[in-house]
């Protein structure tokens, strides 16, 4: 048996699985704490499927819970292992807690102990200890290869839903977050982690499960899109100084809207300067963030540029979300992780509690004793072309398209990554037609937006919609023109697909696609490992989903619409 199996991200060894150690950085021990965590969440799930179906029994917070943990597992979250342990141990009791109420319930039904019968081991394994040892040695023995028998297109379809449930679950989490909720959403997640171990399940219940996973995915991206917008308005077309200001500063990394807009309010007059950097870049275009002059604007590039990064930016720097990379020694004192993230001996800032606010003040002090930002660049960039900013020039942009000025939007969204490969989303963006529009979102812009595409009639050449996080726009507006345009089919758009993914978000945002009927989308820089030969078929046949070939190969067959 190898130390650790992790195939669920773009970066896995070989193309196959991380089997010694995660080239993300994951150690043997994270990974095989955080197979036995989902495991565990199944067990949770178990319990809240069917106390919720059968009993009428609901615990919010548990639900909430479950998508809490499983965004922790998604890669380049948390690599520390004393927080997994914490997460372990609050399922186990999360789970007993719920099961004990539900068999109560059960019994004044039902009025016998049936309730407690066939129960399977996820539903009751109680560790000895929460020794870490002890916890890794189970988590072997309950991850991906637990079933060596299993039939390799059941196994890859389970583990293509719960990686979309993964980021289904970010999404989710980030709008309670904002307070938004949906409780359809967190009730899926738990049926459809239940549902993976089913084995009565086939291999087309299972395609079924993963398109509904889709379905649910534009839910959770809607109410993500409505926690946003309605908590800091609409993003606007911005041009973001991408160069830096004198003074003490605080870089912040990740996803997370609500916890920058603590920190600026609490870095206001004191003289420490606030930047974003990765995939917050996009916060510099919501109106309620404008008022801030200590916020300058963006630092770097993406997420896998960030220790060079980090290192020049001379400041504190907050990780707010994924993605965190392995930390140098010259700036791990300055670096702190809240939420999900981790990183052993990094400084964390705790929760807010109900009605408050995170206290950043450990931040602010380590920013006041460290250096400035070394410049990296000048200039600005533009952003804020969400929804609302391209539906509000929707006339112009429709008599672009009828008028043949535009020839055809490239959705080029999704993640950046370290691989070389990945070279090839600038040479598409350099390349393509020049009557052609990149639509995108998340930090695979950071391979072509500050390449200057030039625009088209005052409509920029590359809409950026925002982060991963705001793929909602996208299919928005995708949709929105298919009704202007008259149009019965999705597919009959001037659009093409070339989509970059490396971690979890990613993949619900391709089965959210999926789920809108949108076919010939091409993936890359490669294939996922985690999908079997006859699931790459179906999804071949079904939506006509194809790897990227050369940048030229398909910067020619885009131009002719295939
Ligand atoms: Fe990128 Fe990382 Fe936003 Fe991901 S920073 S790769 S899809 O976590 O979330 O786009
Ligand atoms: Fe490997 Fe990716 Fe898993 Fe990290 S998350 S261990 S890089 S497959």
């Amino acid at each position: 048996m190898s130390e650790m199996f992790c195939y669920q991200c773009q970066e896995a060894a070989k193309n196959e699985a991380c089997t010694i150690r995660g080239v993300c950085g994951k150690t043997p021990e994270v990974a095989n704490l955080q197979d036995l965590l989902v495991w565990l969440l199944k067990g949770v799930s178990f319990w809240t499927t069917r106390a919720r179906k059968n009993l009428d029994v609901v615990e919010p917070e548990t639900d909430l819970f479950v998508a809490q943990a499983l965004f922790a597992t998604i890669t380049n979250v948390n690599f520390d292992p004393d927080r997994h342990v914490a997460w372990i141990r609050e399922a186990v009791a999360r789970r007993d807690a719920l099961r004990e109420r539900a068999q109560a319930r059960c019994r004044e039904l039902h009025g016998s102990d049936g309730c407690a019968a066939g129960l399977p081991e996820h539903a009751v394994w109680t560790p000895k200890s929460y020794d870490t040892t002890i916890l890794q040695m189970k988590g072997q023995l309950v991850g991906v290869l637990a079933d060596p028998e299993l039939d390799a297109d059941i196994r890859s379809l389970r583990e293509l839903l719960i990686y979309g449930l993964k980021g289904m679950a970010a999404y989710t989490d980030h709008a309670y977050v904002l307070e938004q909720s949906n409780d359809d959403i967190l009730a899926f997640i738990e049926e459809a982690l239940d549902a993976t171990t089913d084995d009565s399940l086939t291999a087309d219940d299972l395609v079924g499960l993963v398109l509904k996973a889709g379905e649910m995915g534009v839910e959770a991206m809607r109410l993500l899109d409505e926690a946003n917008t309605g908590a800091y308005g609409h993003p606007e077309p911005t041009q973001v100084n991408i160069g830096v200001r004198p003074g003490p500063a605080i870089l912040v990394s990740g996803h997370d809207l609500r916890d920058l807009e603590e920190l600026l309010i609490q870095t206001k007059g004191t003289g420490v300067n606030v930047y974003t950097h990765g995939e917050m870049l996009p916060a510099n275009a919501y109106p309620a963030f404008k008022g801030y002059d200590h916020f300058v604007g963006n630092y770097g590039g993406s997420w896998f540029r960030q220790q060079a990064e980090f290192e020049a930016f001379g400041g504190a720097i907050l990780m707010t979300t994924n993605c965190l990379v392995s930390p140098l020694e010259s700036y791990k004192d300055r670096l702190f992780t809240t939420s999900h993230v981790g990183w052993p001996g990094v400084s964390h800032i705790a929760d807010r509690e109900a009605g408050g606010a995170k206290d950043f003040s450990g931040v602010i002090a380590a920013a006041q004793a460290a250096g400035e930002p070394q410049a990296l660049e000048e200039g600005t960039i533009p952003i804020g072309f969400a929804r609302a900013t391209v539906m509000g020039v929707a006339d112009k942009v429709i008599e672009a398209v009828q008028a043949g000025d535009i020839g055809r939007f490239v959705v080029m969204a999704g993640c950046d990554g370290r691989q070389a490969s990945r070279g090839y989303f600038t040479e598409v963006a350099e390349h393509l037609p020049q009557d052609h529009v990149i639509l995108t979102a998340g930090c695979a812009k950071y391979r072509y937006n500050k390449l200057n595409l030039g625009d088209i009639g005052g409509i920029p050449r590359v809409l950026d919609a925002g982060q991963c996080n705001d793929s909602y726009s996208l299919a928005y507006i995708a949709l929105q023109l298919k009704d202007a345009l008259g149009l019965d089919d999705i597919n009959d758009l001037p659009i093409s697909y070339d989509v970059a993914w490396y971690e979890q978000k990613a993949v619900i945002v391709l089965l959210a696609l999926l789920a809108l009927g949108v076919k010939h989308i091409r993936l890359g820089p490669s294939l996922p490992a985690f999908l079997s030969p006859g699931v790459v078929d179906v999804l071949v046949k079904h939506f006509d989903i194809k790897p990227t070939a050369t940048a030229m190969e398909d910067v020619a067959a885009i131009a002719v619409g295939a």
